[in-house]
């Protein structure tokens, strides 16, 4: 969908956050641009940048004279205008806690047990300074998660039911790199379906499975 005026995310391609924002626009059928802010690219911690989101982080949403920080409301906000009150972010307010339970179970639990203990661990830490006792009581803290994913999504193709929902976003972003990075995992098969049918979404592939060797520390 094009807007009559632009939507513009900042935030580099690299960073989850931004990824879960711009597959969740995607999906929405927006056509959004993309700044690239953070990390190697800096420009976030500008006076400009920090009156749009104070914190110095990424994303950022500007819509018109609105800005927005924090992916999860970035994605409610852009669902909420721009969705067409069906599957994806209903409007019916019952049926939308069913698909949010999931969602903020994802922000708040799901994805704070993955980024910083285990990707970051494995991938952004030397081989010397990474602890893998901890690492591995991480993973299996994890995986515990994942079982609890496993029942929700058996006998249906996405985390509400059978079609794509803010859940999927928050819960499927984090997914590729679970399955992507050196380490060891239990077997879960309906986990493991359920990704591989993310996987086949052209906007899954454009915004989320990106190589992220950029953030690799060189000794991980
Ligand atoms: N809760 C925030 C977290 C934002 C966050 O931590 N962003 C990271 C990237 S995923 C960041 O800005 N890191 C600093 C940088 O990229 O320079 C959100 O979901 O938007």
């Amino acid at each position: 969908m094009s807007t009559a005026h632009k939507i513009t995310v900042f935030g580099r391609a690299s960073s989850s956050n931004v990824q879960a924002v711009m597959w969740g626009a995607a999906e929405l059928g927006l056509d959004i641009d993309r700044v690239d802010i953070g990390h190697i690219h800096g420009g976030n911690n500008t006076p400009e940048y920090l009156v749009m989101n104070p914190h110095g982080l990424v994303p950022t949403l500007k819509d018109g004279d609105l800005t927005v920080f924090e992916s999860a409301a970035i994605l409610r906000y852009l669902a909420s205008t721009y969705g067409d009150g069906g599957d994806f972010w209903p409007t019916d307010l019952s049926d939308r806690a069913r698909i949010d339970q999931w969602a903020e179970w994802a922000k708040t639990s799901f994805a704070p047990a993955f980024t910083a203990p285990i990707f970051w661990l494995r991938v952004r830490t030397s081989v010397d300074d990474c602890n893998e006792d901890q690492l591995l009581a991480n993973i299996s803290a994890f995986e515990g998660k994942l079982d609890a994913l496993e029942r929700q999504l058996t006998g249906q193709d996405y985390v509400c039911g059978n079609a794509l929902t803010l859940a999927d976003v928050m819960v499927g972003h984090v997914l590729y790199r679970w399955f992507d990075i050196d380490i060891v995992r239990r077997s879960r098969p309906v986990v493991e379906a359920y990704y591989h049918r993310l996987s086949k979404r052209p906007a899954y592939q454009q915004h989320v499975c990106i190589n992220y060797d950029i953030l690799r520390d060189p000794n991980a």
